[in-house]
């Protein structure tokens, strides 16, 4: 059986989406794949009970109980690794990775991103999108590299601007076909 790690910050809804493909799209005889654990950096993240309603594995590491970077991504390869993992999703995670931990899951660690990458890496992106006046915006899934939010792209869904949009109401539209494209592209990589 191939075992998902994801890894959340909060709401995890991405998370959720690709926890109900699972069980709707049964991966586990179509793809001998389960999702095996959902970690978090914060404790309060809303994702938690979800996945532990759903029987998978959660546990918790405080990125500030950690003296360093390399410290608190050494104790999340531990973490990880006791799922000997397939695949590691970033879901919402909201920690920069160092270049250790990017190499030790080359090739198996993706993230979804809410913008049409190469365009606003980072943080804040639905505001900066907005600010430069742009039509469409979107979500990426890629996989993860060295270099922030600029890994090799996987699935894309560009959302129009509309007249009031704000970054909150722009956030949501794109967070809905984030759901869609997520799964999609991590069934497609398995399969
Ligand atoms: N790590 C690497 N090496 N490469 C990527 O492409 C990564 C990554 C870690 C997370 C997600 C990313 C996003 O999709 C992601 C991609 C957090 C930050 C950030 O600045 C930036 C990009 C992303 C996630 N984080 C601050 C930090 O100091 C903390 C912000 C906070 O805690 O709220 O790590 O956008
Ligand atoms: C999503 O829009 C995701 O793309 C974005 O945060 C939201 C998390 O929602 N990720 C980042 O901004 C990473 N820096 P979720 O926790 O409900 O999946």
């Amino acid at each position: 059986m191939k075992n998902i790690v994801i890894l959340i910050s909060g709401s995890g809804s991405n998370m959720a989406a690709i926890v109900r493909a699972a069980e709707q799209g049964r991966w586990a005889e179509r793809l001998n794949t389960r999702v095996a654990a959902v970690l978090s950096n914060r404790a309060d993240a809303q994702g938690l009970a979800l996945a532990q309603a759903h029987g998978i594995a959660t546990a918790v590491l405080d990125h500030k109980a950690f003296a360093h970077r390399d410290a608190f991504d050494a104790a999340l390869m531990a973490e990880i690794d006791r799922h000997a993992p397939a695949l590691v999703l970033l879901a919402g995670f909201m920690r920069i990775l160092t270049p250790a931990f990017v190499a030790h899951y080359a090739g198996r660690l993706l993230n979804i991103h809410p913008s049409l990458l190469p365009a606003f890496p980072g943080l804040n992106t639905h505001q900066r999108a907005l600010d430069a006046g742009c039509q469409f915006v979107g979500a990426t899934v890629h996989q993860v590299t060295t270099e922030l939010d600029h890994g090799g792209i996987l699935a894309q869904a560009v959302v129009p601007v509309l007249p009031g949009d704000t970054a909150d109401t722009l956030a949501v539209r794109v967070l809905s076909q984030e759901h869609l494209i997520y799964p999609q592209a991590v069934a497609h990589f398995l399969a």
